[in-house]
């Protein structure tokens, strides 16, 4: 297994900022970002596996929405006992789906995993016993939201679930903050630098864009969902489990 290389792409100063995009760049450093990024993404990441373990049916599918390397898919593919559904893993950004077939190349997984370079919103759901949207809708444009996720509804068998993971935004303005703070302190603890914080923010504006947890949760009800609990909450970063 390679090396885990270390996330410095924003240590150094930046004149100008661009927007964050899943360049060559980020997927060579992504696993190490994410993890020291999103507070309990390793424990989501195995729970997924588990989850799977529950609802993915025989002979179904189960799509990994902005899959990026793909710890979601492989955490499902080898959580399975026996080889039950086939995974389709998408994203729209090439160089992170080349790190996953690089993964891919390297492990010897037992379900077949469809690897699938498109925008979420164009793609065909069907036939699913589960989805995962693992911090990926929040950089779907906030307009285009429900459309995906009535048509993830769609697209799921009777029983079928949704996993959604996401930043969020707290309704109350000290609460807000405080876990704002929360984060920045949990970043810092794990070696980030006040500039490659305040650079990573900058660059995030206006590409990711999280909601409060009662407007999703009364999104998923408008697309079709019947139920809606979440499982994780640590400080603003959430996953919930929607059934149809
Ligand atoms: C994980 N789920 O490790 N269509 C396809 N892909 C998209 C779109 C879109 N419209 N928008 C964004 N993406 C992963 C982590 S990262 C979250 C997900 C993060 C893709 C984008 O290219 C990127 O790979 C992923 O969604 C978001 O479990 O970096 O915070």
């Amino acid at each position: 297994m390679k090396k885990r290389r270390r996330d410095r792409l924003f240590a150094q100063p930046l004149g100008n900022i661009s927007p964050f995009q899943f360049d060559d760049q980020v997927a060579a450093v992504f696993d190490d970002m994410i993890d020291r990024s999103v507070p309990g993404y390793r424990t989501i990441i195995d729970a997924i596996g588990l989850i799977a373990c529950q609802v993915a049916q025989p002979g179904s599918f189960c799509y990994d929405l902005g899959c990026s390397l793909g710890a979601a898919s492989l955490s499902v593919a080898l959580a399975q006992k026996q080889p039950s559904c086939t995974i389709i893993a998408v994203d729209n950004a090439w160089p992170m789906l080349a790190g996953f077939q690089q993964k891919l190349r390297q492990q010897k997984i037992p379900p077949p995993i469809q690897l699938i370079c498109a925008d979420i919103r164009d793609i065909a759901i069907q036939n699913a016993s589960l989805v995962i949207l693992n911090f990926t809708l929040q950089f779907v444009p906030p307009t285009d939201r429900l459309a995906l996720l009535r048509k993830i509804h769609q697209g799921l068998l009777p029983g079928g679930a949704l996993i959604l993971s996401e930043k969020i935004a707290l309704p109350e303005a000290r609460q807000q903050s405080l876990f704002e703070a929360l984060h920045y302190a949990f970043k810092k603890a794990r070696g980030y630098s006040d500039l490659e914080i305040s650079q990573k923010r900058s660059a995030l504006e206006n590409v990711m864009i999280p909601e409060s947890l009662p407007v999703h949760a009364n999104r998923l009800t408008q697309a079709g969902f019947s139920s809606c609990e979440v499982w994780f909450q640590y400080f603003n970063f959430m996953s919930l489990v929607a059934l149809k």
